[in-house]
């Protein structure tokens, strides 16, 4: 969105877009909460998914080789999206079980996902700058902590307190009867459910792009989620290219460009 949105304004003024890319620079990173989608396949048991098609998804899942053996789900170690878990306890892990986050439409999720428990966390460090993490939320319960750094500068830290409602409460996660805002009893019924969604973090501008989110558990419990998904964002060297072609100011080669992220 932000490319289009500039590629829109590329014919005004150089001052014009030196505004534009710097107005934003004080806010905070955002987020939207929805239920998210099914699978690409259309699976309704995996969980739910990003509904931005171009994201990289991360599913956790177990797959099968060419060998036509299966493989057991587990947190990449390479490519774009690297996981790496502080985890003295080993109470951490890619597992299976009923606290898993649940579908778009509430569905049980019988997939592999992602649970840091309790003193422990995941890093999951980016081989790019990122502009947008997704990630299925679920059986949320206090104290689920998820941080966005670039390099070891924090940008932003985000509790599930701070979520607020989310898209829709599980009877697959009885909860503790914790006044936390992302709990709801079950109408006409005192037990109370937890949260679960689809949450898209953003970053709202340069500043924030982000290259490494930690994942941890303050307090009891875990934080359970799947189906992380990964946005990056365009090289420098594009928005560089396009400055100039308004203000003549060529600064950086552009290579590479063919392979550049243009969504
Ligand atoms: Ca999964
Ligand atoms: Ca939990």
């Amino acid at each position: 969105m932000f490319i289009r949105k500039f590629a829109s304004i590329a014919a005004l003024s150089l001052s014009a877009i030196a505004s534009f890319s710097y107005a934003d620079a004080a806010h905070a990173m955002s987020f939207t909460m929805s239920t998210g989608t099914t699978s690409p396949k259309g699976e309704t048991n995996q969980g739910a998914y990003t509904k931005d098609k171009n994201a990289m998804t991360i599913d956790f899942n177990n797959t099968v080789n060419a060998k036509g053996k299966t493989v057991q789900g587990t947190a990449p170690t390479t490519g774009f999206a690297q996981y790496s878990f502080s985890n003295a306890k080993g109470t951490s892990k890619v597992k299976s079980d009923s606290w898993a986050p649940v579908g778009s439409h509430g569905e049980k999720n019988t997939s592999k996902y992602l649970e840091v428990f309790s003193d422990s966390s995941v890093t999951i460090n980016l081989e790019s700058l990122t502009k947008s993490f997704g990630l299925d939320w679920g059986a949320a319960h206090p104290g689920n902590t998820l941080s966005f750094f670039k390099g070891d500068t924090l940008i932003k830290s985000f509790e599930t307190a701070d979520i607020g409602k989310f898209a829709l409460y599980s009877e697959q996660h009885l909860g503790p009867k914790a006044g936390d805002s992302s709990m709801q009893s079950a109408p006409g019924s005192k037990t109370y459910y937890q949260g679960n969604g689809y949450v898209q973090f953003f970053a709202d501008n340069a500043n924030e792009y982000f290259n490494k989110i930690v994942i941890s558990q303050k307090g009891a419990g875990g934080f359970e989620s799947d189906n992380h998904s990964f946005r990056t964002v365009p090289e420098p060297s594009l928005v560089f290219g396009m400055l100039a072609i308004g203000g003549g100011m060529l600064l950086l080669k552009r290579k590479n460009q063919k392979a550049l992220n243009l969504g």
